[in-house]
């Protein structure tokens, strides 16, 4: 399970270390206005583009020679946000994806993995991310209160990831300015659209509102568009395109 992955993944500096390098690194880029959030109307659609080299359901997605100009691709497109990968064994990243990728845009930054501890948010932004991914079910109420309030400290913000009612109470609950509505079941693995307009109705006004995977086409960009999506991550069908650029500006018409 993830839990076992990552007790097993290097660490590969000293707390201590890393809170130096964090405390150097430029301040966080303000996640939460990029995509949209803090206004009345939220009249466009955002888009999250992600940095994907492979994932546990499809394997080998595209061989991105050049994370860097992918995602400077993306931004060209009108990306708010560029989402990396960081998880090695079975999505293929590495920090060093989020380095390159970091250096390569002024646009925010999401650190994409399963935040097990605090150790993974200092690392985060000691390595110039602005925001983290936190998966509701992979925490409990603690961890969760715990990891937002130190994400926030250190300037950042945090997609609080949900995927049932439930778990939507407690993004809620703890105060999560972004929640995102995973329509991947991650035991499963299976993508089924129809959970984000089951369950969006859940959040109230307030938080950003993003729905995560199985966007193929503007067709699904449009109906999760429909029913309250503030913004959509988006990867295997980027990483997959020969104009993610075009694709992109298409998603946000
Ligand atoms: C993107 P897709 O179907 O567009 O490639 O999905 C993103 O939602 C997916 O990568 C994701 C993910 C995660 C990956 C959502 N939550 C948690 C790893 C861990």
């Amino acid at each position: 399970g993830v839990r076992e992955d990552l007790d097993a993944r290097r660490r590969t500096l000293p707390l201590e270390e890393l809170k130096v390098r964090a405390a150097a690194a430029p301040r966080a880029l303000d996640g939460f206005a990029a995509l949209g959030g803090g206004r009345d109307e939220r009249p466009d659609l955002r888009v999250i583009a992600e940095v994907k080299r492979r994932s546990p359901s499809k394997g080998e997605l595209a061989g991105i020679a050049d994370p860097a100009a992918l995602a400077g691709r993306y931004a060209g497109g009108g990306a708010s946000v560029i989402s990396v990968l960081t998880e090695e064994r079975r999505f293929g990243g590495s920090l060093a994806d989020l380095d390159a990728v970091r250096a390569a845009v002024d646009i925010p930054v999401l650190r994409k993995d399963f935040t097990c501890d605090p150790y993974m948010i200092w690392e985060a932004r000691a390595h110039g991310a602005d925001l983290v991914l936190l998966i509701v079910a992979a925490l409990d109420d603690g961890e969760l209160r715990d990891y937002l309030a130190l994400t926030h400290e250190l300037g950042m913000d945090a997609i609080v990831e949900t995927h049932t009612a439930g778990e939507i109470a407690r993004a809620v609950a703890v105060g999560a300015r972004i929640i995102g509505i995973n329509v991947r079941n991650l035991k499963t693995l299976a993508v089924d659209r129809s959970t984000f307009a089951a369950l969006a109705g859940n959040i109230p006004a307030g938080p950003v509102v993003i729905a995560e995977s199985g966007v193929r086409d503007a067709g699904d960009v449009r109906h999760y568009a429909g029913h309250g999506a503030n913004a959509v991550l988006v990867g295997e069908a980027l990483v997959r395109d020969a104009t993610p650029r075009e694709r992109i500006t298409e998603f946000r018409q």
